[in-house]
């Protein structure tokens, strides 16, 4: 279970829970729960919380701010315990990672937190498999109430297959002016589960090509990123969860004006409060269609 905002006040002792440190926004408590039809173990090795069911697992790890460990390092050695567990464990092939990032924006030490995250992320990567490139899983990556990095997962023992947007470049091949290692994640994730497939996009914002479009324009952020999520080849419509991250609780009511016009209600829409990984980004959105 995946437990949005503050604390619950009647938690489920039947699910494991994994906490998102980020204000809810049109809505009190939210869950999101992830089901399996055959029996799942759950428990915890090292900092990685987890479940599975050996086919496919569910895990989550968080690490506070250090003083004496940077960002970046944190980043790799996180993700390093997190492929080593998954490789013990049979389920290698990550499939969408949501990684979540306090003061995202700041610059400590002379980089940019999340550029410092990406620089330690993408080593880990790298270090793990020389070509990573094609095999990235899906991703988010925004801000955090909570000092410090926290990421939860999903992974099979099977690969899904990688996407790429052709309104967008590949993230991993983004030009050197957005930080000294390019963020390591794909559009999307398809994922054939034998009797029906499921496309998890990735967190996708109001870039074209590589650049940021219509800097401080809501509206038109929004706009520009339906279009880069219907840009990506799916046979389906039907998505059953969206989740909207706004840098600013003032643009809710407008943002759930366009998306009651643009979605026609398909799915469920989660809105949350966080910061986004561009300073000049206002929304990003994501979403997981079933087919
Ligand atoms: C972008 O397209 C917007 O670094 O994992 C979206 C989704 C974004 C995931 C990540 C970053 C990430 O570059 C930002």
């Amino acid at each position: 279970m995946i437990h949005y905002g503050a604390a619950l006040s009647h938690p489920d002792p039947a699910y494991p829970r994994v906490c998102v440190p980020l204000e809810t926004l049109a809505a009190n408590e939210l869950v999101e729960i992830w089901e399996s039809d055959s029996p799942v173990d759950s428990g915890r090795s090292g900092r990685i919380q987890y479940s599975t069911n050996g086919s496919v697992t569910f895990g989550a790890l968080s690490c506070l701010d250090s003083d004496t460990v940077n960002l970046e390092t944190q980043t790799r050695e996180a993700y390093k315990e997190v492929f080593e567990f998954l490789g013990k464990l049979g389920c290698p092939h990550l499939l969408r990672v949501w990684n979540h990032l306090s003061e995202i924006n700041r610059e400590q030490d002379r980089l940019e937190r999340y550029r410092a995250f990406c620089k330690g992320r993408f080593e880990a990567f790298r270090d793990c498999n020389p070509f990573f490139e094609r095999s990235l899983p899906a991703a988010t990556a925004v801000g955090s109430q909570q000092p410090g990095l926290c990421m939860h997962f999903l992974a099979t023992s099977e690969p899904g297959t990688a996407q790429t947007n052709p309104r967008q470049i590949d993230a991993w091949d983004y030009p050197e002016s957005y930080g000294p290692r390019s963020p390591s994640f794909s559009r999307a994730m398809l994922k054939n589960w034998g009797d029906r497939q499921q496309l998890y996009i990735a967190g996708t914002a109001s870039i074209v090509g590589h650049e940021t479009a219509h800097k401080g324009d809501i509206r038109k952020q929004v706009q520009e990123t339906l279009t880069n999520i219907r840009a990506l080849e799916f046979p389906s419509t039907a998505p059953s969860l969206w989740k909207v991250y706004l840098r600013h609780r003032d643009d809710l009511s407008v943002v759930q004006e366009i998306l009651a016009e643009e979605l026609e209600a398909t799915g469920r829409v989660i809105f949350l409060h966080a910061d986004i990984c561009r300073v000049d980004l206002l929304v990003e959105i994501e979403a997981i269609f079933n087919a």
